[in-house]
Formats: structure tokens, C-alpha cells, sequence
């Protein structure tokens, strides 16, 4: 820009009033329209060079002219390159070459140029005032007033940017003669005093004109620090796209867009009464209790209703909602209208649990709810998504469940459904899922179509001042990465809130792309009800006790408006105070607390009316011959005319249709089989992970490449049925918590389909761990909500180091809910058991073993997550395949593998039974062979280590009386599956015999880097496991 402005300077044409006249005679008034960077070329020497110069023109085609100097006219070649070079004022400017059509023209300008001196000054001056608005647009938010309190600084820094004159409010006329003279003396516009009454012509790139197209520099000024420097920062001047830009431009410029009616501003009143009533009925009754009340920031409700009022206008009949414990019982009361009486009776401690779960605190508790939109009058669903304390851990859940909902209606553009996510500052800026989240934002299997986040931003974390908590200027920063637009707002100021929350929801609903509302307020308790903030904060303390609530002020406005009367304003109080105590009377006649009540996602007609499944079976899990047939062959085919795939790639398809043939299959045939058989019964898959589509092992291949044609895939999986269910398969962004969080929020919405995440290597799940801990493990517990999500993870000490070898199975298993001391008294056993544990942990040795379980995930009657431990070696190990035999209808998932060799014949003569999971047993039939004793040891397979098959190992240990128990596994002893195993397996036998293990010493590490290590390990523990006199001396 100053290089175009000493560029343009050059120019000496038309004196000032000429030029101004000249300017709004030719230029059009609004409406002006969202134009892209013209090309100038032939127009150029008929157009206003010389004539009625436009600064603006100028800009325009000196981008033009960077972007493409063919684009412009010869002559503005020669002088934007002459300029660049550094010419001398004057110098740049050289006659263009003689054009007959535009010769006259030319010449004519030529005598303009000479015979208007002061034209230079001009252009120099159009050009200033153009970089003073684009000033503001892009760094207005940084003198805007955010803050209520008026003490701190929203963007961190108290300094104001040097390139921006403001004169209102922050600082008095005398500070602004004195920047004006400041920025005049140090040439940083080369304006001054005196051009503050010159009219400028106004660039397309703003709308402050309104209806004019030139205006005053003094009114500028004054209407570029309306739109920018008020009580609305806006930040958007990042976005790469003029339209965008434009957009935002319009909604914030145009003079007098903010305009309430008399009706709109009654129904913001009403709405902060109840916001501020609800909080202060409950500040009357449970004075003592946790509640995280939203004072301070009581504008959160209208905002919310205002964004859900708007989006519902446009179309959007389903909103899904995330948000922390800020404000969030008045969300579920105000916003989403749960019965208050449901909220009031949670805060009654004699209330009893009903024998649902553990249950979770009342500020956690998701919220399901359908009704009319009393604004738009049309049916709208809310749903608030419960969440953990683990603030933005819901973030990827509320999208997941988003992308699902819009997925099974079809809504592929986000029109109906849509997500709202909120934000503490602190948690906003602070938390790296943040980041994860906006970066499945874009994506294609993951978009939800834009979102609306919007910051309760009371700058303070807890007890922590924001310049101790971030590093960015705002805490929203993180939302530049998607280029999303960001509306900093005064939460003071109601109007303005719901101005911008319009905004934000037609922005959502025009672009589908996400936007930030960022209320900048203040908390006036301590972080909760019971804590002390003058300890940390005395200051911001004291001018927050000075601070009269929003409520009040903008009643005393509305007042002195003649918008309500007292009387009026007190009726609604008094109103609104009636509906509480009402509920509040209702609510002692609650004495069972009822978490089914709260359900975030329901799913109708999967269980009975009373929540239960519709039975405690589950059906075979096998498939007939031809359909494993069929499925197998398009699994080894390219189902679509002319499609050219890899040569290593039809090698593994023909290999593949080889063990069709054979009536076998290896572990990606099984999967296969799986997903292709569900697919058929109309169970939607979706799998998604890193890499995923062609497998990390590159054992997967489930989306083909043509190698002619730049991106022409080819899923053969949705290649198989006349109306199967769709299948999804997708690579997705690199990130563990953001992804499976996503997973398991699109496993929520639907019983009915089979949903995946697979870890590159099982050892990186742990950075996705608070989803593992926090909704997976504990989710129907806490919310009674059922989750079938399978995790795959790809396991076992394959001597590839520290990393990638264990998916620590010792984690999951420790956090079973299964008691080790207790074999379980249970009619159908295995299914009543499943129903009854928290999740289920499997580690599969057969291919027909892995395509039952995934196959079982869906026909049991419920839904629990399943976490596998996949193999890696094993996906191309010779021995494990599986016959189609043992995928027959009537076959099924088997728990345990007996032995079914030598010693399975003549259990009384086996001397030890070797229980083991996974692909250690490969390791140990080899060994047993090679050293011949397979009569004298049993090696007995636990394929489902949760909930513990106590029945069949039971039935296992019993059958061979006079043989010791070891555990054997390839894991270090302090991991893998020992602990967990031992005292059940003792329990089993009554705590008859020992259980001995054979397997690595305690390690720090997972795994040894050192191969050689690594394999002296192996062939140790298989010593220790074939050495029937290894505990002789312990026993
Ligand atoms: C991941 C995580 N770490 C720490 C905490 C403990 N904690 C609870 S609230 C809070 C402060 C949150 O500040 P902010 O996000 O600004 O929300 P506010 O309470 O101010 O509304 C902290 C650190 C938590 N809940 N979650
Ligand atoms: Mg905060």
C-alpha cells in the first residue's frame, strides 16, 4: 500500500474541488456490489486517468497490475514499473504509445496532467484516506470499547494503534488534535486539520457512505468509529475473500443497520429478566450451593436465543449444543427449556438416585428437547450435549453428532441441522482440542457446515488473569486458523450483542463456514458460588461491586426510551419470579432423580418404552455362503468400467479372489465381510482415522485409485447391494482427541450404524485419552446414554521400539467394571454379562473371530463401545486365516479358544495350560511344536478379556485337573493383560491353584528399541512358558 501510495503520488492531475465534483459525477451511489479486482485494459486510456481520478481506481489497478502487468494499459505499465523503480515524483509517468482509437484522449489528458498541479496532492490524500479506512477495518477492534468494566484491555495491550484517529468517548478533542497533529507531523497520512472538512471519494471497499459515495474526512472518521471503535470489535480483515469481506463490511458500516424496534427491544428485555431472575432465585434458595452462575454475564441467554431465532428463520431445524459449566443450568432452563422444576430438584440432596447409573452433577447433564420456535413459529429441536469437566472436550462431540444428525437427513449443505458450541476465555484459548476441532471444520467428511462458537469471555480463568493465561491478544485467536470471522462484543451492551449474534447466524447460514461471538464480560462472583475473588483479583473486584447489572442499565434505558414503563419492567420480574416459585413448589414432589430425564441423544424405538433392550440375546453373528461369496469377490474386483488401479494393487485383489475361492480369508477379507454383510442389512459404517482407507499396513484398500485419472476414486463397498446402506471411509485430519471425540459424538445419534476410529498405532490413542476416560469409559454410567463405538487398535511387540508396539491393554482393562473377586451369577450369561459391563476389550487370533465381534456390535440388543486390539504382523501371517466354515450361519464370536489338539484329547495327562490373547499364541503353538509337547501343554486362547469369560475359562481350568495355570503374554509383566487376568482366573478355581506368568520383566518402557533384545525376550518367555519346572521352587 505505500508503495502504491508513493506510487500514485506521482500523479499530477485535477485540483481538489474538480476532482471531488468529477468523482461523485461519475461514480454511482450505493448499492454497491461485492466486485472482484477488475482487469483494466483497453477501458484504461478512455477512463478517468486524467479525468476525475479515483484513488480507489488507482488501488485497484495497481493490484491488477501486480498480479498481471499485461492487465493494465501499456502506459500504467510503464509507470508502475517506472514508480517501483524508485522514480523520481514526476518522472514515472511517460507517454503511452500512440493508440488511434484513444489517441485524443490521451493528448487531452496529457494537457490536464500539466495544467493540474495540485492533483498529486490529491491522490496522495484519496489514497491516506483509503488506508485510514482500511485501518479501521482491520485494526478498529483494538480501540473499540469491549470491556464493561472499562479497567482491562480485551485484546491485552493498552496501546492503540498508530495508524487510527478516534476521537470519541476514549479520547476528548484536545487528545485528538494532538494525534491528528502527531500522526500529521510524522507524515503517517500526510493529512491534517485542515482536510478534516474535505470531501474524499469513498473506495467500493466500504459501505460507511451509505447512499453517498464522498463524504467529509471529519464524518468518515466519525462513521468509520461507529462501525469499529463502539462496542463491537470486529476482526475479519484476515479472510481471503472479497466477498466475505464485503459481507461483513455491509453488516457493520452501513449507517444505521443497527436498528431495533420497539417490540425486539421489550423481548431482549424479557429475556435478560429471566436470564437475571433465574440466577438470582437460585442465589435466594441455595445460597451455599455450586451452580456457576452466569452473572455478569446474563446477556449469554438472548445471544443464544437470538442466534436460534435467526438460524431457524433460515431454515435450521435441529441445534446442537455444547457448552462448560458456565451459565449452563440457566442454558437448560432459558434457552432449551428444560422443566425448571427438573433443574430446581437437583439441588435437593435428599433426592435418590434412580438405579440407572452413577449419575454425574446437575452442571454436566446433557438435555434433549423439542418445541415451536415462538419467534419463527416453526418446530425446532435442541439438544445440549453432556458433557465432562474436561473443558472443550465436548468440542469433537458436538460436531460428530452434528455431522451424524445432518448425515441421516440428508442434509448435506447444513440448512437444518446445526451446531452452537461455548467457551470459557481461559479453556477457549488454553485448551489444544480447540484447534483440533476447527481443523475438521473444512473437511469434507467431517464438516458440519460452519458452527457458531460463541465466548463467555469474563476475562479470568478460575483465579487466572488472561495475561498469565494465553499469549495471543485475544483468546479467540485460534479461530483465525479457518478464517472465521470474529465479533468481539461489549456483553454490556444487549443490543449490540444481539446485533452481532443476527450476524453470526446469517453469516453461518449464507458462507457455512464457522464464526466467532466473543462477549467480552465480567464474572461478579468468584469462580463459583463458594469462592473468594478478591484473594487474586481485589481491583477488578472492587470495580465489579461498582458495577450495576446489565438488566438494570438497559431497563433504565428502555425507560428513558418510553420503550416500557417501570411498572411494566416490575410485572415481568414479578412474572417470571411466579414461574420460579411455582416450579420450585413442584419440585420438592421429585424424589428420584431420573438421569434418563436428561438424555442428550434418544433413540427411539432401538429400546422399550422403560429404556431396556428389546431382548438379552444376540442371534448368530454368521453369514451364508453366498453372501460371503459375493461380498469377498467385490472385495477383490474393481466394480466400475475403466478404472486403472496399481499393479501391486491388482496382485492383493487377485490373491484376495484366490482365498474366495478357497473358501478362506485373512483379516481384511473378514473385515470385509463385516461391513459389507451390515452394509446390506442397512447399517451405515462409517471408519475413519488416519490413513484408514488404505490401511495403515496397507492391508485395507477399501478406496481405490485410478492411476490415470487425478482423483478418481472408487469405493468397491458401496459397490455391493441394490439399496445397502451407505458406507463411509475416511482419512481424516492428524489428531487422536479431535477425531475419536468426533466418532464417538457421530456414534451418539444413531444406534443403527457401526461407527470406527482407528489409531495409526494403538499406543497413540492416549493422546485422544479423555475421551477414552472421560465419555467412552464412564459415558452410560454418567448419562445413561449408550455408545457402540469400536476402537482399533493396532497391537503387539513386533520389535519396531518403544513406540508403536502396545495399544496398553493394561489402561483399558484396569477400567473394566467387572469384579475380580466375584464370578458372576447370571442367566444368559454372556449376553447379560455384556449388558452389564462398561465397555468391551477384545484381542482376536482368528480373522473369523474379528468379523464376528464387529458383526456382533450391532445385533446385540444394546449398544456398549469396543475397544480391539488389532494385529499388525498378523494381517499377512500364514496360519491366521480363517475358513469360511467358522463364518457359517449358527457360528458365532467365541470368547475363548479351547485347545483342540493332543492335549484337549487327554486333558488328564496336560501338565500345564497356557492362557493367552493374541498373537503371542502363533508364537507359542510354533514353540510347542518345535519341542514336541503337545500333549503335555494346553494353550487355551481368552479372545474377550472383558467382561472376563469366568464361565468358559471356569469350564477350561477345570478340565485339566492336573495341570498348572500360567498366564503368557508377550507384554511387559506391570502391562499388558496380567493384572487383570490373575485374580479372575483365580477367582474362576476358587483360589485353588496358583497363576503363574510367563512373559517380560516389569518395564518402565513399553518396548526395547533393540531388536536383538526384543527377540531374546521372546525366546526367554517362551522358555519360561514351555519349562514345566519354572515355579517348581515358588510353588
Ligand atoms: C481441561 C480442564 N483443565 C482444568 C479444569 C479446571 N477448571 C475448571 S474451570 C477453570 C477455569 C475456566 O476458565 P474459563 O474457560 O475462562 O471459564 P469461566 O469459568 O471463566 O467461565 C478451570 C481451570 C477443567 N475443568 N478442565
Ligand atoms: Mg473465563
Amino acid at each position: 500500500m505505500l508503495n502504491l501510495r508513493t506510487c500514485a503520488a506521482k500523479l499530477r492531475p485535477l485540483t481538489a474541488s474538480q476532482t471531488v465534483k468529477t468523482i461523485s459525477q461519475h461514480r454511482p451511489a450505493a448499492p454497491r456490489t461485492f466486485q472482484q479486482l477488475r482487469c483494466y485494459s483497453a477501458p484504461v486510456a478512455a477512463e478517468p486517468f486524467l479525468s476525475g481520478t479515483s484513488s480507489n481506481y488507482v488501488e485497484e489497478m495497481y493490484y491488477a497490475w501486480l498480479e498481471n502487468p499485461k492487465s493494465v494499459h501499456k502506459s500504467w505499465d510503464i509507470f508502475f514499473r517506472n514508480a517501483n523503480a524508485g522514480a523520481a515524483p514526476g518522472t514515472a509517468y511517460q507517454s503511452p504509445p500512440p493508440l488511434t482509437t484513444s489517441l485524443s484522449t490521451l493528448s487531452q489528458a496529457q494537457s490536464l496532467v500539466q495544467a493540474q498541479p495540485n492533483v498529486d496532492k490529491l491522490v496522495e490524500d484519496h489514497l491516506a484516506v483509503q488506508s485510514l479506512i482500511r485501518a479501521y477495518q482491520i485494526r478498529g477492534h483494538h480501540v473499540a470499547q469491549l470491556d464493561p468494566l472499562g479497567i482491562l484491555d480485551a485484546d491485552l495491550d493498552s496501546s492503540l494503534p498508530a495508524d487510527i484517529i478516534t476521537s470519541t468517548d476514549k479520547l476528548d478533542l484536545a487528545v485528538f488534535k494532538e494525534r491528528l497533529r502527531v500522526l500529521t507531523v510524522g507524515g503517517f497520512y500526510g493529512l491534517d486539520e485542515s482536510d478534516l472538512d474535505k470531501v474524499f471519494h469513498l473506495p467500493t471497499t466500504t459501505f460507511i457512505g451509505g447512499n453517498e459515495s464522498a463524504l467529509p474526512l471529519r464524518e468518515i472518521i466519525r462513521r468509520l468509529e461507529m462501525a469499529y471503535c463502539q462496542h463491537i470489535g470486529v476482526e475479519f480483515m484476515f479472510i481471503n475473500d472479497l466477498e466475505q469481506c464485503q459481507w461483513i463490511r455491509q453488516k457493520f458500516e452501513t449507517p444505521g443497520i443497527m436498528q431495533f424496534t420497539n417490540e425486539e427491544k421489550r423481548t431482549l428485555l424479557a429475556r435478560l429478566v429471566r436470564s437475571t431472575r433465574f440466577e438470582e432465585f437460585l442465589h435466594r434458595k441455595w445460597s451455599s450451593e455450586k451452580r456457576f452462575g452466569l452473572e455478569g454475564c446474563e446477556v449469554l441467554i438472548p445471544a443464544l436465543k437470538t442466534i436460534i431465532d435467526k438460524s431457524s428463520e433460515k431454515g435450521v431445524d435441529y441445534v446442537i449444543m455444547g457448552m462448560p459449566h458456565r451459565g449452563r443450568l440457566n442454558v437448560l432452563a432459558n434457552v432449551i427449556r428444560k422443566e425448571l422444576e427438573q433443574i430446581f430438584c437437583q439441588f435437593d440432596s435428599k433426592l435418590e438416585a434412580a438405579d440407572e447409573g452413577s449419575g454425574d452433577v446437575k452442571y454436566h447433564l446433557g438435555m434433549y428437547h423439542r418445541r415451536i420456535n415462538r419467534v419463527t413459529d416453526r418446530n425446532i429441536t435442541l439438544s445440549l450435549v453432556a458433557n465432562p469437566s474436561h473443558l472443550e472436550a465436548a468440542d469433537p462431540v458436538v460436531q460428530g453428532k452434528t455431522k451424524a444428525e445432518q448425515f441421516y437427513c440428508g442434509d448435506t449443505e447444513g440448512k437444518k441441522v446445526m451446531s452452537i458450541l461455548l467457551h470459557g476465555d481461559a479453556a477457549f484459548a488454553g485448551q489444544g482440542i480447540v484447534y483440533e476441532t476447527f481443523h475438521l471444520s473444512d473437511l469434507p467428511s467431517y464438516t458440519t457446515h460452519g458452527t457458531v462458537h460463541v465466548v463467555v469471555n469474563n476475562q479470568i480463568g478460575f483465579t487466572t488473569d488472561p495475561r498469565m493465561a494465553r499469549s495471543s491478544p485475544y483468546p479467540t485467536d485460534v479461530a483465525r486458523v479457518v478464517n472465521a470471522p470474529i465479533f468481539h462484543v461489549n456483553a454490556d451492551d444487549p443490543e449490540a450483542v444481539v446485533y452481532v449474534c443476527n450476524v453470526a447466524a446469517e453469516w453461518r447460514s449464507t458462507f457455512h463456514k464457522d464464526v466467532v461471538v466473543d462477549l467480552v464480560c465480567y464474572r461478579r462472583n468468584g469462580h463459583n458460588e463458594m469462592d473468594e475473588p478478591m484473594f487474586t483479583q481485589p481491583l477488578m473486584y472492587k470495580q465489579i461491586r461498582k458495577q450495576k447489572p446489565v438488566l438494570q442499565k438497559y431497563a433504565e434505558l428502555l425507560i428513558s426510551q418510553g420503550v416500557v414503563n417501570q411498572p411494566e419492567y416490575e410485572e415481568e420480574i414479578a412474572k417470571y419470579d411466579k414461574i420460579c416459585e411455582e416450579a420450585h413448589a413442584r419440585s420438592k414432589d421429585e424424589k428420584i432423580l431420573h438421569i434418563k430425564h436428561w438424555l442428550d441423544s434418544p433413540w427411539p424405538g432401538f429400546f422399550t418404552l422403560d429404556g431396556q433392550p428389546r431382548s438379552m440375546t444376540c442371534p448368530s453373528t454368521g453369514l451364508n455362503e453366498e453372501d460371503l461369496t459375493h461380498i469377498g469377490q467385490v472385495a477383490s474386483s474393481v466394480p466400475v468400467e475403466d478404472f486403472t488401479i496399481h499393479g501391486g494393487l491388482s496382485r492383493i485383489l487377485k490373491t484376495r479372489g484366490e482365498m474366495v475361492k478357497n473358501r478362506t480369508v485373512d483379516w481384511a477379507l473378514a473385515e470385509y465381510m463385516a461391513f459389507g454383510s451390515l452394509l446390506k442389512e442397512g447399517i451405515h459404517i462409517r471408519l475413519s482415522g488416519q490413513d484408514v482407507e488404505r490401511g495403515t499396513f496397507s492391508h485395507r484398500h477399501h478406496v481405490l485409485h485410478d492411476q490415470n485419472v487425478d482423483k478418481r476414486t472408487c469405493i468397491p463397498m458401496n459397490h455391493l447391494w441394490p439399496n445397502q446402506a451407505p458406507y463411509t471411509v475416511c482419512n481424516s485430519s492428524l489428531s487422536e482427541y479431535g477425531v475419536l471425540g468426533f466418532e464417538l459424538g457421530f456414534a451418539m445419534a444413531s444406534p443403527n450404524a457401526l461407527v470406527l476410529w482407528e489409531a495409526q498405532f494403538g499406543d497413540f490413542h492416549n493422546t485422544a485419552q479423555c475421551i477414552i476416560d472421560q465419555f467412552i469409559c464412564p459415558g452410560q454410567a454418567k448419562w445413561v446414554r449408550q455408545n457402540g463405538i469400536v476402537l482399533l487398535l493396532p497391537h503387539g511387540m513386533e520389535g519396531m521400539g518403544p513406540e508403536h508396539s502396545s495399544a496398553r491393554p493394561e489402561r483399558f482393562l484396569q477400567m473394566c467394571n467387572d469384579d475380580p473377586d466375584v464370578f458372576p451369577k447370571l442367566d444368559d450369561f454372556d449376553v447379560r454379562q455384556l449388558y452389564e459391563c462398561n465397555w468391551i476389550v477384545v484381542n482376536c487370533s482368528t480373522p473369523a473371530n474379528f468379523f464376528h465381534v464387529l458383526r456382533r456390535q450391532i445385533l446385540l440388543p444394546f449398544r456398549k463401545p469396543l475397544i480391539i486390539f488389532t494385529p499388525k504382523s498378523l494381517l499377512r501371517h500364514p496360519e491366521a486365516r480363517s475358513s469360511f466354515d467358522d463364518m457359517l450361519p449358527g457360528t458365532h464370536f467365541l470368547r475363548v479358544i479351547p485347545d483342540s489338539g493332543p492335549a484337549a484329547q487327554n486333558p488328564e495327562q496336560v501338565k500345564r495350560v497356557l492362557f493367552c490373547t493374541g498373537k503371542v499364541y502363533y508364537d507359542l503353538t510354533r514353540e510347542r511344536k518345535a519341542r514336541q509337547m503337545e500333549a503335555d501343554v494346553a494353550i487355551t486362547r481368552v479372545e474377550q478379556l472383558s467382561p472376563f469369560p469366568f464361565d468358559l475359562l471356569q469350564r477350561e481350568a477345570q478340565k485339566y485337573p492336573a495341570a498348572e495355570l500360567v498366564w503368557c503374554q508377550e507384554e511387559h509383566k506391570n502391562q499388558g493383560y496380567y493384572d487383570y487376568v490373575k485374580p479372575r482366573l483365580r477367582t474362576t478355581i476358587d483360589r485353588a491353584k496358583p497363576v503363574w506368568y510367563a512373559g517380560r520383566e516389569p518395564a518402565a518402557a513399553p518396548a526395547t528399541g533393540n531388536k536383538k533384545t526384543h527377540l531374546t525376550e521372546l525366546q526367554r518367555l517362551l522358555d519360561t512358558a514351555f519349562n514345566l519346572d519354572a515355579f517348581k521352587d515358588l510353588a
